[in-house]
């Protein structure tokens, strides 16, 4: 048992560092770079590229730590079949040709991970065909596998992935912790809203803190 306190909201959180993963979502050029589906889907990519520095500290500070750390990349198959036709209708740009390969499409450049957050080896990458890292991935599995209770979540978008990803954890038992900083939406008031929406109501969904935060005690 390795106990911690970080100074949260709503209120502190606290975690078994042996039963805590470190959860980092789709930091995916698709997302983070100029290119991708992020773009052509009408967004401003700076804001999910600018977080790549913070979420580098944060996932060395819990490798340095041993902290189980896991990663997901939103995609599909290159025959297009795991993609419901309802999402490729609104997303017209999956399977397209990009400066990066086919967007959202797994073995292309633009739907790998960014350099600076390239998994470790022993670290599982969650290929997932939808927004929730749990639908129909073996993420909980491993989860379960590895007794983890808690999880630390970064990456990108805060309102669409992150959230859905929390929102599928709290029903399994998780308590989450989203990092504010360790977050980004294409548009700042999304990601104020995000936030709001987790640790509203005594922590709907769980805490949300801030990089400066966990660095004290993961020190
Ligand atoms: N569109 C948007 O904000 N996000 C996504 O489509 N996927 C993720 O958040 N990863």
């Amino acid at each position: 048992m390795r106990k911690y306190v970080v100074d949260a909201k709503p209120f502190a959180f606290d975690f078994d560092l042996e039963k805590t993963a470190l959860l980092i979502v789709d930091m995916q050029r698709d997302f983070c770079a100029r290119g991708g589906f992020g773009e052509a889907l009408g967004n401003d990519v700076t804001p999910t590229m600018s977080i790549i520095p913070t979420v580098k500290k944060i996932v060395e500070a819990a490798r340095a730590k041993g902290m189980f750390v896991i990663h997901t990349r939103e995609g599909h198959r290159p025959d297009m079949s795991d993609c419901p036709p309802s999402k490729l209708r609104r997303s017209k740009a999956i399977g397209e040709d990009g400066p990066m390969g086919r967007i959202l499409i797994r073995g292309e450049v633009g739907h790998d991970i960014v350099e600076e957050l390239k998994p470790l080896v022993g670290e599982p990458v969650i290929d997932k065909p939808g927004k929730g890292s749990f639908y129909k991935t073996d993420l909980e599995l491993i989860l379960q596998n590895k007794g983890i209770e808690s999880l630390i979540v970064c990456g990108v978008t805060t309102h669409v992935c992150v959230h859905t990803t929390i929102r599928e954890a709290n029903d399994r038992g998780y308590e989450c912790l989203m990092m504010e900083d360790g977050t980004a939406a294409f548009d700042p008031a999304d990601q104020e809203a995000a936030i709001r929406m987790i640790n509203q109501q005594g922590g709907i969904f769980g805490w949300t803190t801030t990089s400066d935060h966990l660095f004290k005690v993961l020190k």
